[in-house]
Formats: structure tokens, C-alpha cells, sequence
């Protein structure tokens, strides 16, 4: 089957956001009086973890219980303020998507593929990065963006994915979703969407064994991607054409 829709993850596929996170969580903190700061060795931990509010929970419960009675009640408070600190953060230019990925959405557009995203991070965050990385109104090039607090659970999941199904009003196996991480990849498979991997920052050493590709990157034409596992091979960059023909050789979805 040809896919008709491309289902983009945002955090660590289409840019490296994690490390913006994480600043925005530690200067949240910050202004609360709190005196938590999250290294990358616990972020990395903590990253087993998606969702931003439910991130905290989990650090208070593992990490500083004794501060559970004082905090519990202003999560919502916190992960707020989060948010709209990462939003300023962002505002302030110098955001970038990662290789090949401006040229796959605008190629996909082009051809008249339909473009979602399905993303555990909130609403904001997703329209402040493609507004700053691809002009202010680029979210109007994805018809579909599944978000957030949108579902009630999160990756891993299927519940985003199928929300982004429903609202595209296609079945699972006429998408193809991109993602980074293992969280995603599960979230994806277990909506029964095809998943190819490109790993980041923070996740190149999970287990993306049910993603049908892993690469490090989409690629350029002059900056080819790294082939780790499946589909992908001998080629440089990855293009609509190519995954049209990876889909159609494969023999189930999973
Ligand atoms: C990304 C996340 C998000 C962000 C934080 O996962 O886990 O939680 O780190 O975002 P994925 P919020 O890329 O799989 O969607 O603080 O807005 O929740
Ligand atoms: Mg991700």
C-alpha cells in the first residue's frame, strides 16, 4: 500500500529540543525557590518519562520524596510556567530542525502528501519551533496536530497516534510515522503505523527495534545519514519516493 500521510514526532525528531527543555524546567525551579536542578545524566533518566508534568511527579517520587507534601498540589503551576518559559526561550531565535527535515515536509507538501504530528510536549512548544524554524504560520502545513494533555495517555502509548488517525480519518497503514525514541516508536507501533527511526541526542542507544529504519538523521543530498538497522542502506537522504518504495516492500505492517 502507498501511504498518504506522514506523521512527524517533535522532541529530538524534528529538532533537538530536549536540552531547551530541560533548561526551562531548571530555571522554573529556579524561580520557584526549589532547589532541584536537573544534570543531563538524570534528564537522561528522567526522559524515560514523557510528559513534562508527569516527568516531575515521577522526579519527586524517585528523587526528592521528602519535598512531595510542599510541591504535589503546584505541578500544574510548575509545568505551566515551564511551558511559557520554553516559549520565550524559543522566541529568541536560533532554533534549527534537523538535517532533512525541511526538505522532507516541504517535499511531502509539494506532492501533496498530508502532513500531522503526534507529540507528547504541549501545544505551545510545537507552534513556537515550527513557527521560528519554518516562518511564523508553519503550523497551517500540518492538517493535524495531536498534542499533549490532548490524550489521557502518553507515549508509549498508542493513544496520540490514534488520535492523529482519527483526525486524519485514514487507517494506520496508509501513514508513516517518524520518530526518535523508544517511547515513540512503541506509541506508534502499538496504533499499528509504520515507524521510521532517527535517533538523537538523548536516545541513540534505546532499543528502536520495531521501527522497519533506523538512521541517524533524514539526510541531505550532501550530508548523507548514518544506516543503523532495516531500510535505508546504500541510500543518502530519505525522500517521499523512497519511502513510498520502502512501504510498498514491506510484507506486514509489523
Ligand atoms: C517528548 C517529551 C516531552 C518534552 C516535554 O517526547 O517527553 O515531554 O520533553 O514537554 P516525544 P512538556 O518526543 O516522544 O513526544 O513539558 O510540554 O510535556
Ligand atoms: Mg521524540
Amino acid at each position: 500500500m502507498t501511504f498518504q500521510a506522514l506523521i512527524f514526532d517533535v522532541d529530538g525528531t524534528l529538532a533537538e529540543t530536549e536540552e531547551a527543555h530541560r533548561r526551562a524546567f531548571n530555571e522554573t525551579f529556579g524561580d520557584f525557590g526549589l532547589d532541584w536542578h536537573w544534570s543531563r545524566a538524570v534528564y537522561a533518566d528522567l526522559l524515560k518519562i514523557t510528559g513534562g508534568k508527569e516527568r516531575i511527579r515521577h522526579f519527586i517520587d524517585h528523587y526528592r520524596p521528602g519535598d512531595a507534601e510542599r510541591v504535589r498540589d503546584i505541578v500544574g503551576q510548575l509545568h505551566q510556567e515551564k511551558t511559557a518559559r520554553y516559549v520565550r526561550n524559543m522566541g529568541g531565535g536560533g532554533v534549527r530542525l534537523r538535517p532533512g527535515v525541511e526538505r522532507l515536509i516541504r517535499e511531502a507538501a509539494a506532492a501533496g502528501m498530508r502532513l500531522a504530528i503526534a507529540t507528547t510536549t504541549s501545544l505551545p512548544n510545537v507552534k513556537i519551533l515550527l513557527d521560528e524554524a519554518l516562518g511564523a504560520g508553519a503550523t497551517g502545513l500540518f492538517e493535524v496536530i495531536a498534542a499533549g494533555d490532548m490524550v489521557a495517555a502518553k507515549k508509549p502509548a498508542p493513544d496520540v497516534y490514534l488520535l492523529a488517525l482519527e483526525r486524519l480519518g485514514l487507517p494506520a497503514d496508509a501513514c508513516l510515522a517518524i520518530e526518535d525514541s523508544y517511547n515513540g516508536v512503541m506509541s506508534a507501533r502499538r496504533a499499528g503505523i509504520t515507524t521510521l527511526a532517527t535517533t538523537s541526542d538523548y536516545t541513540r542507544l534505546e532499543d528502536l527495534r520495531y521501527a522497519f529504519g533506523v538512521l541517524s538523521d533524514l539526510g541531505e543530498p550532501d550530508a548523507p545519514f548514518l544506516h543503523f538497522s532495516g531500510v535505508g542502506a546504500g541510500e543518502s537522504h530519505v525522500t517521499v519516493d523512497l519511502l513510498q518504495r520502502w512501504c510498498r516492500g514491506r510484507a506486514m505492517p509489523y
